[in-house]
């Protein structure tokens, strides 16, 4: 009878250097994989910001306890949850609506009639004003909004992290990006649930003051809901000490009366409105309009 043992000997070779040779693929693709998901994408934005999850839950905290604790029944760390969900691991140009609905069913909040204030170029100045008008809501007074107010967020597909190092900027890159999606939904809704009399205070120290192109011009005007809203009320607000480029009567504006008398909605306009002529007159005294 012959001997087996070399024949099984060079079958354990052969398995011995399958193995071998498998296991070296296996590490080079993980390694290769490992690489790819650590090293994201180069944006033209500015990255997420830093502790963006500690932030949000923080003024979630801070506006369902302290800023309205009639919202107080709201779960902030499931708010937070549903946030980072809607794009971690995603492609960051590839935002959706959808993506956001499962954290807009979390956050219903309803603003009373006659209190809604929009802005475009003012955002400070609106900020202000219902800062001391504490009774009336731009969309950064609302929950989603304070909470994503001035952030930025992406993720990259398959990875887990979020980008901190850069995200696609809205102009350069993608306009489907999770931060102009977010803002474009929430525009949205903040004016489908607009009612009564709505105010926009608009910058009259640029040419446009009303842009068609701007948030407010391209979502906000065209969402407002006539069954709901009867009038609309501009204020164009001149920043003190420059030069007038834009009034009530200037053809931004003429464009913007049109826009909203065509969807049936009563348009006022008034330039300087005092109250909030008032606020920056607080801030600058000494500016000669202000005596
Ligand atoms: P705006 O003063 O022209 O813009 C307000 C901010 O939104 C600026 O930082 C813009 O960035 C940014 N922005 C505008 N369009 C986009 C976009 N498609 N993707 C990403 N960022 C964008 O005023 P507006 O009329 O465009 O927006 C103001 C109105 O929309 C308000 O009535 C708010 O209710 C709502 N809104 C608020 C925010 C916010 O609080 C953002 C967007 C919309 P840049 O032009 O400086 O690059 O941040």
């Amino acid at each position: 009878m012959a001997d087996s043992r070399p024949k099984k000997a060079k079958i354990c070779l052969c398995i011995f250097l399958c193995l071998l040779v498998a296991g070296v693929i296996a590490v080079v693709v993980g390694v290769r994989m490992w690489r790819h998901s650590s090293e994201h994408k180069k944006w033209n934005g500015t990255g997420s910001t830093a502790h963006f999850q500690e932030i949000a839950l923080e003024r979630c905290y801070n506006y369902t306890q302290l800023v309205q604790p009639e919202l107080r029944d709201r779960d902030c760390q499931k708010i937070r949850e549903a946030f980072r969900n809607a794009f971690i691991s995603k492609d960051p140009c590839s935002a959706t609506e959808e993506d956001y609905h499962p954290l807009l069913k979390l956050v219903k909040q309803t603003v009373p009639c006659d209190k809604t204030v929009f802005w475009s170029k003012t955002k400070e100045l609106a900020h202000q004003y219902t800062k001391v008008q504490r009774e009336m809501f731009t969309l950064e007074d609302t929950l989603l909004g304070y909470i994503a107010d001035d952030l930025r967020w992406c993720g990259d597909a398959g990875s887990y992290e979020m980008n901190y190092q850069s995200c696609p900027h809205w102009k350069k890159d993608c306009s489907n990006n999770f931060v102009s999606v977010f803002w474009d939904l929430l525009s949205k809704r903040f004016a489908e649930n607009a009612c009564g009399v709505a105010q926009v205070v608009l910058n009259g120290s640029i040419s446009n003051a009303f842009d068609r192109k701007s948030t407010f011009g391209r979502v906000e005007v065209h969402n407002l809901n006539p069954m709901k809203v009867h009038t609309l009320q501009a204020w164009v607000i001149h920043d003190l000490g420059k030069f007038p480029s834009d009034s009530c009567s200037g053809s931004s504006i003429n464009d913007l009366r049109w826009i909203v008398m065509q969807r049936n909605i009563k348009f006022t306009c008034h330039d300087n409105y005092s109250s909030v002529k008032f606020l920056q007159c607080v801030k600058k005294p000494e500016d000669s309009s202000c005596r």
